[in-house]
């Protein structure tokens, strides 16, 4: 069987590995990431790797070469609810297929690769971002240890539950000496490389993101005998700030924001929601106009919430900034776009992805895969045989061109 076709019924197998059955959901420390690890760690080892799993729950792959240094390869394989198959498998898939071809041509290069398939990028369970790679990159918040999920579970007591030390998630920092740098295969999860016609593209940045969790408390009351203008209602308030957010973003060149989580409480029929839960993502390529934009929503909540005799506070669950991609790592994935046959066209990347949390660590460079429609965070996420036939080429030139170098 190719390469491609093995990327591609791998990504199918991973799909399987899922806490709602008939979907992909594969959040962090589930017996779906278990699932998830059997697989991976196998394959890593067809591909002639050595697999270690880190104290947080990373799988880690490595493929000795003949000098001291390290590249880094990888993506994420946990998801969002409902998810498509690629988003982050295909990443760790072509990465080990591009390894499997050096194994299969009894090959070392000048450098050790490490494979990492991060365990939560997603931030599906603790509404984190990056724990698997803030952990080797060394900027995991212990505090994060303290978040609980949807049943009550600590983040502290899920690490111990999936077999790691939380107490030693401070070991799995890189210390595998100098690194070459981290490159992360990726779907484009949007319109452009379609748009154009093209396989693969460059990713010259990454967009930063925020993102905060808003809790609406009024009054919960009789729905059949409170009249309209006695009501402190909480989820008529968070309507409003939806809106908001909405007017904000569209006013605010470059920028999307999104309220994906909104719940009502108690959420019962006949009682007016006493509370409103809910989440904001605010993402811009200039971090300066993401915050600003970021204090202007908050204080509309609170203009909202006082207009509606409710209350309203916000936390911060997690913030990134905006990233642009190593130059010289670029540089060589362009001239392996280009030994590829394809044109080099750049883009930025509106989604976050491990390799911003990577590059607290070393020079970052990211590959885009075409997908159709640009549709992604969608079960009709897909890709073509063909053009991840292209990704794996292209990733092989680039670790030839970097052994060049
Ligand atoms: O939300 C994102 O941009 C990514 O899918 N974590
Ligand atoms: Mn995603
Ligand atoms: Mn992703």
């Amino acid at each position: 069987m190719t390469l491609p076709r093995i990327v591609i019924e791998r990504c199918h197998y991973l799909a399987r590995c899922t806490e709602e059955p008939g979907a992909i959901t594969r959040p962090f420390a589930t017996d779906a990431m278990r699932c998830a690890h059997e697989l991976v760690s196998e394959w890593m080892r067809e591909a002639g790797m050595a697999v270690r799993r880190d104290n947080v729950g990373n799988l880690r792959g490595r493929f000795e070469g003949s000098g001291e240094a390290t590249l880094l390869l990888g993506s994420h394989i946990d998801s969002v609810r409902n998810a498509g198959k690629y988003d982050g498998p295909l990443g760790v898939a072509v990465a080990i297929a591009a390894v499997q071809r050096l194994h299969d041509q009894g090959r070392r290069l000048p450098f050790a690769i490490e494979v990492l398939a991060f365990v939560d990028e997603e931030g599906l369970r603790f509404g984190s971002t990056y724990l698997g790679s803030r952990a080797v990159a060394g900027t995991f918040d212990l505090a994060d240890l303290d978040r609980v999920d949807a049943s009550s579970v600590t983040m502290r007591e899920a690490v111990r539950a999936f077999g790691g030390d939380p107490g030693r998630i401070g070991d799995d920092r890189w210390k595998g000496g100098r690194l070459l740098g981290y490159c992360e295969v990726h779907i484009e999860q949007g319109p452009v490389l379609e748009a154009h016609e093209l396989p693969v593209g460059l990713v010259s940045a990454i967009a930063g993101q925020s993102r905060h969790r808003l809790t609406f408390a009024g009054v919960p009351a009789h729905a059949g005998t409170t009249p309209m203008d006695h009501r402190h209602d909480a989820l008529v308030a968070a309507a409003g700030f939806v809106l908001a957010v909405e007017r904000e973003a569209v006013a605010t060149a470059g920028m999307v924001a999104t309220v994906g989580q909104l719940s009502a409480i108690p959420g019962a029929v006949n009682v007016v929601p006493g509370g409103a839960v809910l989440s904001l993502d605010v993402r811009h390529p200039d971090d300066s106009v993401r915050a600003a934009s970021v204090q202007r929503l908050l204080a509309q909540a609170n203009e909202i919430a006082a207009g509606r005799k409710v209350r309203v506070a916000s936390e911060l669950l997690a913030e990134n900034r905006s990233l642009d991609c190593s130059p010289r790592l670029t540089a060589l994935l362009s001239r392996s776009i280009e030994g590829s046959g394809h044109p080099v066209w750049r883009l930025a990347s509106g989604a976050g992805h491990d390799a911003v949390a990577m590059s607290d660590l070393t020079d970052v460079a990211m590959l885009f895969v075409r997908c159709k429609g640009g549709v992604s965070h969608n079960p009709a996420e897909s890709v073509t045989m063909d053009d991840v036939a292209v990704a794996i080429d292209v990733l092989f030139t680039f670790l030839e061109l970097l052994s060049e170098s």
